[in-house]
């Protein structure tokens, strides 16, 4: 076939092309390496030098021309193709955004933040310790040696190694006497588990905030300061509290601290002057330093902020419940 011809065919077909992807497969018969075109400009070398020269411009030509066509259409359709999205597609930009669905944080998480920030304030340092304990630091360090009584207190669940879940956050303190020394101002907030039934204001996995502070001639005085700014900060105006007689082997004396919720007293907080053999125990020197130290149920304060009358909700996974509680 003649340079002319192929041309001419080439146009032919180009202009009556109806879409992009035909008219790719028209530049690929037309321009690509099995084309005749192509075939063409290869055989250019086998031409005696005279008619070389000639030959090739003309197979050059023919391809330009071919080039142009292709791009020119392509223009036009890719054109046509955009106005028809105008038509068909489009978008109302004065519609309502949809919102996603944002998770939030538990309202035990809410409470515990709140009281991080405020003894941060207070210039307590916030420290954590494992929820996988050893008996040392749960009980013995803590003056409660295998044969005391007090051991029944604390349902425990016990670990196939010997280790425990921990019953509550006051093995932290010997951690963290033994880590920071005295004088040491700290609170520990986090997940403690009790091997015992499960009712409105007892879960078996709940949270707790113990706070230690180890000074010189730290007296009750300081406590019962402490407990009351701290309370006042947390509990609404009007909550009404009582302190009565308690009795913790790590604390001596030992008290406890109630909050009235719908009529009852509800067990919120322990407290004492921490133990001379406590204080052994986490190296400090009882000769010359006194402390105070206190565990305060963090459930319980999330129900009495909330007023929420089963602890069980908490853990309860039910999102009509959770749903209560989006971010500020
Ligand atoms: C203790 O766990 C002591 N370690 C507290 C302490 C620390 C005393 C430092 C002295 C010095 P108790 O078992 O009473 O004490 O628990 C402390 C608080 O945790 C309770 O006042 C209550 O608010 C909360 N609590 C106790 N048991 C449960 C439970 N099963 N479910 C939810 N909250 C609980």
């Amino acid at each position: 076939m003649d340079l002319q011809a192929i041309q001419d065919e080439a146009l032919a077909a180009i202009k009556s092309s109806g879409d992009e992807a035909a008219l790719q497969e028209l530049r690929v018969r037309y321009l690509g390496r099995k084309s005749e075109l192509a075939g063409a400009l290869r055989g250019l070398g086998k031409l005696p030098a005279a008619e070389r020269a000639v030959a090739g411009q003309a197979t050059n030509r023919a391809k330009q021309a071919v080039e142009a066509a292709l791009d020119a259409r392509r223009d036009e359709l890719r054109a046509a193709r955009e106005v028809g999205l105008a038509d068909h597609e489009w978008l109302d930009l004065t519609l309502p955004a949809r919102r996603p669905r944002r998770g939030h944080l538990h309202p035990i998480t809410l409470v515990e933040n709140d009281l991080e920030k405020l003894f941060w304030g207070m210039g307590y340092r916030v420290v954590e310790g494992p929820w996988i304990e050893d008996e040392f630091h749960n009980f013995d360090a803590l003056n409660i040696p295998a044969s005391h009584p007090a051991r029944d207190d604390w349902d425990t669940f016990w670990l196939s190694d010997g280790n425990l879940l921990r019953t509550h956050t006051s093995p932290v303190q010997i951690r963290a006497m033994r880590r920071f020394g005295a004088p040491l101002k700290a609170v520990f907030p986090g997940r403690v588990f009790r091997n015992e039934s499960v009712d409105a204001t007892h879960e078996a996995v709940f949270g707790q905030l113990e706070g230690l502070v180890i000074g010189r001639d730290i007296t009750p005085g300081h406590l019962f300061h402490s407990i009351n700014a701290i309370l006042g900060a947390l509990l609404e105006e009007g909550v009404r509290t009582r302190y009565r007689p308690g009795f913790f082997p790590f604390t001596e004396p030992s008290f406890e601290c109630d909050i009235m919720r719908d009529g009852r007293w509800l067990e919120l907080c322990g407290m004492g002057m921490v133990h001379p053999h406590v204080l052994r125990a986490g190296g400090i020197d009882p000769d010359e330093w006194t402390g105070f130290a206190f565990g305060l149920g963090i459930d319980r304060l999330a129900m009495m902020r909330y007023g929420i009358d089963d602890i069980r909700w908490f853990h309860s996974g039910d999102q009509r419940f959770l749903e209560q509680f989006p971010c500020a």
